[in-house]
């Protein structure tokens, strides 16, 4: 693979002005017909030929103002189209004709088949496997598309844009056309054709445009599109009234699809989805079903102006789109649901995915500078840091400032496709300030530790914070800078009153925000009448590492009393991890798992406070995770000590509280039907996380199986469930609630999925077994990429002991399921195969067996580019 540079980024010689597509579908030998209008650009070179991209290309013809060229004039590869001796400035015409196979494409890149429907995925470089093309964002064009298919087959023809008409076409044939007025890339262009079933309803815009809102499902899905409608439409009127973004075209359509590489694709005016992402109702999805479909539709559409109408100069700039993006989503749902519960899960995720890949040999800047294969950049650093960088600009700038910096960003970027640089002087523009320090953290790979020491001098009054920053170095980046932090704080009293200090010193201290941004820093809090306890890095203000030692005393005073709810959580955490690790070293020593009161103590009381809501207590619940204390351990991971220490102290918990998780059981109980809001939703997630907790203090599969028995919703069904499968595999109860799931949904594949990925991370070495005889189910497909995430890759991700296993058999196994998908699907088995991105941080027996694996894996013979490029990463 070869390496592409950002710095030797130049625009193309030639402007494409104008594309007209005409597609005649066919399942194997569908033709494509590219006619694309191009000059030369006046400062190119008058002698530049034109090169167009393709991939895995058959040319059938090739047309200079509709005559066929001279053959000497152009050379044609599968991956490439030269054409030499053109116009020095006149615009002239290339006709381009294709043949293409959509069935044998399984890929899911470039045009392909899925269930029966014709469906495109284009982004990043999917479109060069339609036609030859200059297939890079910043080429941006006005669209016809013109699709001719069989009628029976194919009642719908769906592209971009305002539909033009349509008729029919010979013997058994129709056609449609569109026009996409706003010009694009191509990675937005989309094309479906099929037989779906159709749920409708319309929206007028905040200027009173009616807009056409359609949703395609397979038929007789259509009831369970409907929530997807609704989050549509408070998608459209959120950016409206938080944003200023009104929509833009007379129709916006979204297709459900059910082979799909990711979660959704933001084509302009026409969204494909991966189903698992539309489809929803109380009987088959649960209440993390319904806030991911609110939270993607929402992103997609958001895309409109975040990536559509704004879009990437070259694909280093992802980030601009979507870490944007993630950012507008994020608010979004906030505003939908509760903001504090929903930062936990945010920081969460962005702890056990993004600090992970940023600490390994995977790391890499928000906005890269180089790249072997684009596809493997679609990462949470791109998405979730970038959405954190977003937000550090909200906060550093204030509310109203920030504001005004998107609306300069919308003013002035309209139509063009942008960098980073661009969004981030738009900000600088509108607030004065040089935010070329901050911009490091587009630069600098790498997640910042802040070391912090408090000091309190009774007789000065005087509270003096000490901080320092380090980054570690990442693959290509050995020496850091210092980076502008923004760290939100509190000062604490005694009784959890906030303290106003008179007047602070050291740096730039906002009201609420101080600004770390030397490699050590002190800052001095002058009247301060009392020794507090410092709350640092509220909301998660900034997207660091806090070496803080504060006492169980503080905090537990700050889980007790912080007005920022995200704060109390992270004090409860702070509190739980030393225990787990101290426990995890007592496993390893075969002693007893012992541990203070401290934690349980604070636990216990959050979790019986009525005044605090059940989505916060129930995250309180959720302790540390399995990788949480893996990456807190930072080396020399055992993941069979990891789980029996965590196990040992869940259940002391569990003991200890017991009346108050049996009240809770009763408490949140209801009758009312089922309901996805964030309050309905929060109330099972406490009822769910208190019955794991009277479970296994009871050690019990009873209560379990009689929530499984009693469940009317898919949430409590598949809780109860994954209790009795996690904690008494192989009994009874067990066996029986299993086959009556498998039977009760042996026709919905995607809660299928569930019943894969519960039994696929059913804890320990067992684990390997049950995934081979799973794999061997009638019901699994490893073609759907939904069916090998639900499988191979829970087990993978999400179950350490099983997937760790000491004698590295699950290694092989997973391996060489990657090395077979990599002959499908090369994106997907790049995604497996980045579960092993941590083998270096394992006990020296398994790292050994990790390493043997993944040579294997370097040494087979036509690796993808995808999964090249990540295990020359991993190995080195
Ligand atoms: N479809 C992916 C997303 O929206 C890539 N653009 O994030
Ligand atoms: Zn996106």
């Amino acid at each position: 693979g070869q390496v592409t540079s950002l710095a030797d980024y130049r625009p193309t010689d030639f402007v494409l002005e104008r594309v007209d597509l005409t597609f005649e579908l066919d399942p194997t030998e569908t033709k494509v017909e590219a006619r694309l209008i191009f000059h030369r650009r006046e400062e190119a070179n008058p002698n530049a030929p034109l090169v167009l991209d393709g991939d895995e290309l058959v040319l059938s013809s090739v047309l200079f103002d509709q005559i066929e060229i001279d053959s000497e004039r152009y050379t044609a590869t599968p991956d490439s189209l030269t054409i030499r001796d053109l116009p020095a400035s006149e615009p002239f015409e290339i006709t381009i004709t294709t043949l293409i196979n959509p069935e044998a494409n399984t890929q899911l890149m470039g045009l392909y088949r899925s269930n029966g429907i014709y469906c495109t995925q284009c982004e990043a470089e999917g479109f060069r496997r339609i036609t030859y093309f200059p297939d890079r964002p910043d080429v941006l064009a006005v669209y016809t598309v013109n699709i001719i298919a069989d009628k029976a087959a194919n009642p719908l023809l769906l592209s971009n844009g305002n539909f033009l008409g349509g008729a029919g076409y010979g013997e058994g044939k129709h056609f449609a056309a569109w026009f996409d007025p706003h010009p694009k890339p191509s990675y937005l262009f989309a094309l479906v054709a099929g037989d779906l079933g159709l749920v409708e309803d319309t929206f007028t815009t905040v200027s009173g445009r009616e807009v056409a809102l359609k949703i395609y499902v397979e038929h007789g899905k259509e009831p369970r599109a409907t929530y997807a409608m609704d989050a549509l439409k408070r998608s459209m009127t959120w950016d409206e009234e938080t944003f200023g973004r009104e929509y833009d075209l007379d129709i916006f359509m979204i297709v459900a699809v059910s082979d799909f590489n990711m979660g959704a694709m933001e084509n302009k005016g026409l969204n494909i989805f991966n189903d698992k992402y539309v489809l929803a109702d109380p009987e088959t999805a649960t209440d993390a079903d319904y806030a991911n479909i609110e939270a993607i539709i929402a992103h997609e559409y958001f895309h409109n102006w975040t990536g559509n109408r704004i879009t990437c100069r070259d694909w280093f700039q992802l980030c601009l789109k979507e870490g944007l993006t993630v950012y507008r989503d994020h608010e979004f749902s906030a505003d939908q649901r509760s903001r504090a519960v929903k930062r936990i899960g945010e920081v969460r995720h962005l702890r056990s995915e993004q600090f992970v890949e940023d600490s390994g040999p995977l790391a890499h800047p928000v906005r890269p500078s180089q790249y072997k294969e684009i596809n493997n950049f679609y990462t949470t650093t791109v998405y979730e840091k970038g959405s954190e960088v977003t937000r550090m600009i909200a906060s550093i700038l204030g509310k109203d400032l920030f504001k005004q910096g998107m609306d300069l960003y919308f003013e002035r970027h309209d139509g063009d496709a942008a960098t980073v640089e661009d969004f981030v002087q738009c900000f600088a523009d509108v607030s004065n300030r040089n935010l070329s320090q901050f911009s490091l953290w587009y630069h600098q790979a790498g997640t910042p530790h802040v070391t912090v020491s408090c000091d309190y001098d009774t007789n000065a009054q005087t509270f003096t914070v000490k901080l320092a920053q380090t980054i570690a170095a990442t693959p290509g980046q050995p020496d850091k800078k210092p980076m502008h932090i923004p760290l939100s704080f509190a000062l604490l009293a005694n009784d959890g009153a906030m303290i106003a200090p008179a007047s602070a010193s050291g740096g730039e201290v906002s009201e609420n925000l101080l600004h770390l941004t030397e490699a050590a820093q002190s800052f001095v809090f002058h009247g301060v009448p009392e020794r507090p306890v410092l709350s640092l890095n509220r909301s998660f203000s900034a997207p660091v590492i806090l070496n803080f030692t504060q006492s169980s005393d503080d905090l537990a005073l700050i889980a007790r009393y912080e007005s920022d709810l995200f704060s109390r959580w992270q004090a409860l955490t702070d509190l739980a991890l030393p225990v787990l690790c101290e426990g995890v070293k007592q496993v390893r020593a075969a002693q007893p798992v012992l541990f203070n009161d401290a934690l349980k103590r604070s636990l216990l009381a959050i979790v019986a406070d009525d005044t605090l809501e059940p989505a916060f207590r129930a995250q309180a619940l959720a302790l540390p995770s399995e990788a949480d204390i893996a990456r807190e351990l930072g080396g020399d991971i055992d993941p069979d000590a990891i789980y029996a220490a965590r196990k040992a102290i869940i259940h002391d918990i569990a003991v200890a509280g017991l009346d108050i998780f049996k009240g809770l059981l009763a408490q949140m109980a209801t009758d009312a039907a089922y309901t996805p809001d964030a309050k309905a939703a929060g109330q099972r997630a406490l009822k769910n996380a208190a019955l794991a907790y009277v479970v296994q203090a009871e050690n019990d599969p009873l209560k379990a199986a009689e929530a499984y028995a009693k469940a009317n919703n898919m949430t409590d069904l598949s809780h109860s469930l994954s209790i009795l499968a996690h904690h008494f595999p192989g009994t009874t109860e067990t066996k029986a609630a299993l086959s009556d799931f498998e039977s009760r949904f042996a026709n919905n594949a995607l809660v299928l999925d569930k019943w894969f990925s519960i039994q696929a991370t059913i804890p320990g070495e067992d684990g390997l077994v049950r995934i081979k005889t799973l794999m061997q189910s009638p019901k699994f497909n490893a073609a759907n990429p939904n069916r090998v995430r639900a499988l191979i890759g829970s087990f993978a991700f999400a179950n350490p002991t099983g997937f760790h296993r000491a004698d590295g058999a699950s290694y092989s196994v997973v391996t060489e399921e990657i090395l077979a998908i990599d002959k499908r699907n090369p994106q997907l088995a790049a995604r497996l195969l980045t579960s092993m991105r941590t083998w270096k941080l394992l006990e020296p027996q398994r790292a050994g067996k990790a390493r043997a694996a993944l040579t294997t894996i370097a040494n087979a013979n036509d690796l993808s580019n995808d999964v090249r490029d990540i295990i020359d990463r991993i190995l080195t």
